[in-house]
């Protein structure tokens, strides 16, 4: 007999690829259970906190973060999130077929950049190599910034979960990288009102996200492996 109880989330200790399932689980008052893995201070950064769990969970593709709720087990950041809304608001997926599509481009573009995005976070060192992510990184923002002119989210007048992935990869860009809520004022905008969302805003004020802060991303990075403090 499978256990009921709330969804788990599996993922390291920071917010990295989890961080916008769970702000959005927060904005549809879901109840979840973080289930947090560990990496070990360098030089070996040890993983072994999630290694010796990772084959007896029952994944088909054992990854981080994953997603448990009763007997629906999977992974992959984008088919979590989606799990959500089909279970919890269908509507946070698009509501016509343009919409869907749209959502569903924006979800790649998002992808693809948070890549290119992680990989200059966690290099060792900037090279001139990592030219074109920057530019990519760059590219993006501008577009983004440039869409948020005319329209109040990145789908048009209404909220989808793809303005989750977005405010958390532009919040994670403004902290380590680059100041663009000053530069963009649309960026500066649109997070002022993801974090307006009333449980949103309940979850960023909470204990739960300010006491024990997870840093963006985990304690190999070069930039971000420690908690921000605003
Ligand atoms: N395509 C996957 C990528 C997942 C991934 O790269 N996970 C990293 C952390 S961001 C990890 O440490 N996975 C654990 C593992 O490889 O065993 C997704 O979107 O969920």
């Amino acid at each position: 007999m499978e256990k009921k109880g709330p969804i788990v989330l599996g993922y390291w200790n920071i917010r990295g690829l989890a961080e916008s399932i769970r702000m959005l689980m927060e904005h549809l008052g879901v109840t979840y259970k973080d289930e947090l893995y560990q990496q070990g201070p360098g030089p070996e950064f040890s993983r072994e906190s999630w290694l010796k769990q990772k084959f007896s969970l029952g994944l088909d593709f054992p990854n981080l973060p994953y997603l448990i709720d009763g007997p629906i087990k999977i992974t992959e950041s984008n088919a979590i999130i989606r799990y959500i809304c089909h279970k919890f608001e269908p509507k946070l997926l698009g509501t016509k077929l343009e919409e869907w599509a749209y959502v569903d481009m924006l979800t790649g573009v998002i992808y693809d950049f948070n890549k290119d995005k992680a990989d200059l976070m966690y290099a060792p060192e900037i090279t001139p190599a990592h030219k074109v992510k920057q530019d990519h990184v760059n590219d993006v923002v501008k577009k983004f910034a440039k869409m948020l002119e005319t329209k109040k989210f990145l789908a048009g007048e209404k909220l989808t979960y793809v303005d989750f992935m977005c405010v958390e990869s532009l919040d994670s860009i403004n902290d380590l990288l680059e100041p663009i809520f000053d530069k963009y004022p649309s960026l500066k905008r649109y997070y002022t009102d993801m974090m307006a969302l009333p449980n949103v805003h309940k979850y960023r004020t909470s204990d739960k996200f300010t006491k024990n802060p997870k840093p963006y991303n985990n304690m190999v990075a070069r930039v971000g492996a420690a908690p921000v403090k605003k």
